[in-house]
C-alpha cells in the first residue's frame, strides 16, 4: 500500500513555488497547476472514507463562477456538507508537500495520529462541470483514489448540488433519514414530483427564462425539465451552450448578474419576464426583471431568504405549527439593511449574522428549528432540524386548512435540498411560491426597498493585517482603523460600512449602505479611504 500511494503521487509533482489551499471554496485555481492537487485529493477522500469506516465521500470537480481556464475540488462530508475544517486543514498540508515519499509518510503518519483503520472500506462518489480540464483532472483524482484502494463511483458531469444529494443519498440508503434514491434520475424525480405536489394545483404566471452560465446547469435543467408538466411552468432555457467550454461564465451567469447589475447582453427578455441566472456549477441563483420603463432589478439571495422566511412561516402558522418551532434567518454583513429589519421587525423572524463563507452560514442554521440561509450572492438554502422533520411528519391536521396547508409544507421539505445551496432546488421553491401568492416578480420587489449600497474592492499589501470580529463587521486590527470607520458611518443617514479582508483575493472590501445613493457612494469611498 505505501508503494502504491508513492507510486500515484509520483505521476503528478507539484508545480514549483506554488503554495496551495483548501479555501471556503476548496483547491480553486489555474487548471494546468492543479494535477498534482487532484491526485492527493483522491488520497485524502479515501482517508476520510476509512475515518468514517466507509461513508461514501463525494469529490466534486469544479471552479464555479470563475473563468473556464480555471478548475478546482471541493470534498463532501457524508451527509452532503462541506469538508469538516480539521480535514481542510489536512488537505492544504498533503496538496504541499514536494515529494512522493514525503505523501505516503503523511498518509500513514495521519492514520496512526487518527487511529483510522487503514484496512477499513474507503467509497467515494465523484463528478465534475463542464470545464475543458475536468476530463485530465479527473484522471489524476483516480489515480489518488486507485493508489488508496478506494472503491468508487464516477457520476460523469453533474452539478455541484447534484453530487452533494447523492452522497446523502448513498450514506442514508436504508435507514429512516433516506434522501432519495443515489441516481441523477433520482434527483429528478424527487424534485419534480415535489415541485407538483408544492404547487398543489398552482400555475407559474408565466414563463421562466433561465441563464445556465454554458455551464452543466444548461444539460441539467433540460433533464429536470422532463419531470415538470409544462402548464404549471414554461422555462425557457438559454446560455447552455457546453460545447463552447471556452463561453462557460463569460458575459453571463449569476455571478455576472450580480457584479454588473444588469441582466446578460444575450438577454432577450422583455418588460416584466421572469428571468434567473445559474452560476457556473448551479449552486447559485439570482432572479431579477426588467419593469414596464426597462428599469432592471435584482432579486438577489437576501429577496430568496425572505420570501421564503415569509412563505414558511405563513404555511407552518396556517398548519397549527406555530407554537411547535422557531424559524430563523441567517445572514451575512453583506445583507441589506432593509432584509434584515424586514425579517425581524415585519416577519418577527430572528436574525444570525455570520462571516462570509456558506459553511459559517450552515453551522448557524443547524442551530434553529427551521433555518433559512442565503449568501447576497444567491447561494443558500433551508434546513430543517431533526426534530421538526419527525414533528412535520407525524403531526396529525385538526381541520382541512391545515391538511392543506401541510401537505405543501411537507412537499416544501422535499424539494428544498438541505444538503447545500442548490440553484434548481432554490429555483423550483421560488416558483412554488409565487403561484401561491399569485405574486409577479413586481410584487416580491415590493415587499421591502433596498437601502443603496456600494461595494468596493480595495488592493492592499497584506491582507492578512486586516482582522474582523463580530461576523466580519468589526475591525480589531489594524488599530485604530475601526474607530475611524465608526466617525465616518456615524454622520451618514442609516449609514452601516464595514471592511473586511477577501478570503479568496488579495484584497479588502469594503461595503457601505445609506439613505441614498450618493451618501452610499461617498461613504464607500470614505472607508477604502481610510483602509488603503
Ligand atoms: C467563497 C464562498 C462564498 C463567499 C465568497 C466570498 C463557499 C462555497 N464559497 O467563494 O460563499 O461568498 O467566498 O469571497 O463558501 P471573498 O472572501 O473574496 O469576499
Ligand atoms: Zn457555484
Amino acid at each position: 500500500m505505501a508503494d502504491a500511494i508513492a507510486a500515484a503521487a509520483a505521476k503528478h509533482p507539484p508545480a514549483e513555488k506554488v503554495k496551495y489551499q483548501y479555501g471556503t471554496a476548496g483547491f480553486r485555481m489555474k487548471a494546468d497547476i492543479l494535477d498534482s492537487v487532484m491526485t492527493r485529493c483522491g488520497l485524502i477522500a479515501a482517508l476520510r472514507s476509512r475515518s468514517l469506516k466507509g461513508r461514501w465521500i463525494g469529490v466534486m470537480i469544479t471552479a464555479s463562477h470563475n473563468p473556464p481556464e480555471d478548475n478546482g475540488v471541493k470534498l463532501v462530508e457524508p451527509m452532503g456538507n462541506m469538508l469538516a475544517e480539521d480535514w481542510e486543514k489536512l488537505s492544504t498540508q498533503m496538496a504541499n508537500l514536494q515529494t512522493p515519499e514525503e505523501v505516503s509518510k503523511f498518509y500513514h503518519e495521519t492514520a496512526t495520529r487518527l487511529k483510522i483503520d487503514r484496512t477499513a472500506p474507503a467509497r467515494v462518489v465523484i463528478a465534475r462541470d463542464t470545464r475543458a480540464s475536468g476530463a485530465r483532472l479527473l484522471a489524476c483524482t483516480l489515480e489518488g483514489l486507485k493508489g488508496a484502494g478506494a472503491e468508487y463511483k464516477d457520476f460523469g458531469f453533474l452539478t455541484t448540488p447534484q453530487l452533494h444529494y447523492l452522497v446523502r443519498c448513498f450514506n442514508t440508503e436504508g435507514t429512516h433519514q433516506e434522501y432519495g434514491k443515489p441516481t441523477e434520475v433520482g434527483y429528478y424525480e424527487k424534485m419534480g414530483n415535489a415541485f407538483q405536489r408544492a404547487l398543489k394545483g398552482k400555475e407559474a404566471a408565466g414563463s421562466l427564462t433561465v441563464d445556465c452560465a454554458n455551464g452543466v446547469g444548461g444539460p441539467k435543467l433540460t433533464q429536470l425539465i422532463k419531470y415538470i408538466p409544462k402548464e404549471a411552468l414554461e422555462i425557457i432555457v438559454v446560455n447552455d451552450n457546453v460545447i463552447k467550454p471556452e463561453s462557460l461564465n463569460v458575459d453571463c451567469g449569476a455571478d455576472y448578474v450580480k457584479t454588473n447589475q444588469r441582466a446578460p447582453p444575450s438577454s432577450k427578455a422583455g418588460p416584466n419576464d421572469r428571468c434567473c441566472s445559474l452560476d457556473g456549477d448551479a449552486d447559485r441563483v439570482m432572479y431579477y426583471f426588467k419593469d414596464a420603463n426597462n428599469v432592471f432589478h435584482l432579486l438577489d439571495g437576501d429577496r430568496i431568504a425572505t420570501l421564503a422566511a415569509s412563505f414558511l412561516g405563513d404555511l407552518v402558522r396556517q398548519c397549527g405549527l406555530a407554537d411547535s418551532f422557531k424559524i430563523g434567518v441567517v445572514q451575512t454583513a453583506y445583507a441589506n439593511g432593509a432584509s434584515t429589519q424586514y425579517v425581524e421587525r415585519d416577519l418577527g423572524l430572528q436574525v444570525v449574522c455570520t462571516n462570509t463563507g456558506v459553511k459559517y452560514l450552515h453551522h448557524a442554521a443547524e442551530k434553529m428549528d427551521i433555518g433559512v440561509y442565503f449568501e447576497a450572492n444567491g447561494h443558500g438554502t433551508i434546513i430543517f432540524s431533526e426534530a421538526t422533520l419527525d414533528k412535520i411528519a407525524e403531526y396529525e391536521p385538526r381541520n382541512p386548512g391545515q391538511a392543506q396547508a401541510l401537505e405543501v409544507l411537507r412537499a416544501c421539505v422535499e424539494l428544498i435540498n438541505q444538503a447545500v445551496g442548490d440553484a434548481l432546488s432554490d429555483m423550483l421553491l421560488v416558483e412554488v411560491i409565487l403561484a401561491h401568492k399569485q405574486w409577479s416578480c413586481n410584487e416580491w420587489l415590493a415587499t421591502y426597498t433596498d437601502l443603496p449600497n456600494r461595494l468596493l474592492k480595495v488592493k492592499v499589501t497584506d491582507r492578512g493585517l486586516f482582522q474582523a470580529t463580530d461576523a466580519e463587521r468589526k475591525l480589531v486590527k489594524p488599530e485604530g482603523v475601526q474607530a475611524r470607520i465608526d466617525d465616518v458611518v456615524k454622520k451618514v443617514r442609516q449609514g452601516r460600512s464595514f471592511a473586511r479582508a477577501s478570503g479568496t483575493e488579495d484584497a479588502v472590501r469594503v461595503y457601505a449602505e445609506a439613505a441614498t445613493r450618493a451618501e452610499a457612494d461617498d461613504l464607500a469611498n470614505k472607508v477604502a479611504k481610510i483602509v488603503e
